[in-house]
């Protein structure tokens, strides 16, 4: 407890999802309005901004944080709500962190699920259901969550073959694909082989340049909800190290973060486009190979529609580690109480 009452606390479970980091907010959260949990998020962001950057922008937090607060469903069909908070933004959907979320609060003793086994989580993009498996020698009393694999929002291609100018790098031609995020997906061509080519400053300078072009030219928004609109994230690719791999990327979110897991709703976004061009079928699983050589297990689930839009039902399959906990103030006599990126 803060000694001033007008100091916010915020206490914190922090770990990581496949090597990202998590901060899950267990305390100080604002009251959001809204009948569903996307008008909560356009709350959140329209009010309490300070609090995300506070929490995830240095020197709090630092350029990869990412979290969430929980909340009382908006749903009758969802155990808890979730709002994603990172340096990118209020994201709709974020896969790591909710692999991370789930974990957490079941090892914590947070959340107590309708049914053991499965978390349905409201979303600002939609339901997620999280299925979650105990580790062995986990008991009622010290639960332990060995891996996570979340039924993702229905994802789908929406832009094929899109040609930007990428000021360092030339013409790329992206396939623009969402998985509860919008990303441009740079895949092997003349003016960019493999990310493994790069430098991790390289991939975010270029990746810089590639998101403004992206946005520039074309504006992506989500045919159901329009709040979800724009790219924030890139995602770049390359061959696979590990053994059991398919696939290999490099994430880059808000301004010079590179994510360290293969991104969930980016590994989403990547089955998508895959499934679209035939790549992939109903049933068939991608392991996605992050850039420190981690791995999810996506799969495509099922295939649906999202307005005109033919769409896939992913799955990822992913685990998370608590690393600590947290009680961070934001102390309105700091300067830098609202953090700052560099
Ligand atoms: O795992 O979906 C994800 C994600 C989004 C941004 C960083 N990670």
């Amino acid at each position: 407890m803060s000694a001033r009452t007008d100091i916010p606390v915020f206490d914190c479970i922090d770990g990581h999802t496949c090597g990202n980091p998590v901060r899950l907010v267990v305390s100080g959260h604002p009251p959001l309005q809204g009948v569903t949990q996307s008008e909560r998020r356009q709350h959140f962001m329209a009010e309490f901004d300070a609090i995300r950057t506070g929490l995830m922008y240095e020197p709090r937090g630092h350029a990869q944080m990412s979290g969430a607060f929980l909340y009382p469903s908006t749903r009758p069909d969802c155990d808890v709500a979730v709002l994603y908070i990172e340096t990118s933004g209020c994201l709709p959907m974020c896969g790591h962190g909710t692999i991370g979320v789930v974990t957490f609060a079941i090892e914590r003793g947070l959340v107590t699920p309708q049914t053991p086994g499965l978390m349905r989580l409201d979303t600002p993009a939609g339901r997620v259901d999280a299925h979650y498996t105990l580790a062995p020698g986990s008991t009622p009393l010290a639960p332990r969550v060995a891996h996570v694999r979340l039924i993702n929002v229905p994802s789908f291609l929406y832009a094929q073959d899109v040609a930007v100018q990428v000021p360092g790098l030339g013409e790329l031609v992206v396939d623009i694909a969402y998985g509860g995020n919008f990303y441009p997906i740079v895949e092997t061509q003349a003016a960019f082989r493999d990310m493994a080519d790069f430098t991790p400053g390289q991939l975010v300078t270029l990746g810089r340049a590639l998101r403004d072009a992206v946005n520039e030219q074309i504006t992506c928004i989500h045919p159901l909800d329009d709040s979800i609109r724009g790219v924030r994230h890139v995602q770049w690719t390359g061959a696979p190290r590990q053994p059991g791999s398919h696939g290999r990327n490099a994430v880059l979110y808000g301004h010079s973060a590179l994510d360290r897991s293969p991104c969930g709703t980016g590994t989403s976004a990547r089955l998508a486009q895959r499934w679209a061009r035939g790549l992939l079928q109903p049933g068939d699983e991608y392991v996605h190979e992050s850039i420190i050589g981690s791995q999810f297990v996506g799969r495509i689930e099922a295939l649906t529609q999202v307005g005109a839009l033919p769409a896939i039902v992913p799955s990822i399959q992913g685990w998370a580690v608590i690393t600590g906990t947290s009680r961070i103030t934001l102390d309105p006599r700091d300067p830098f109480v609202h953090g700052f990126e560099l």
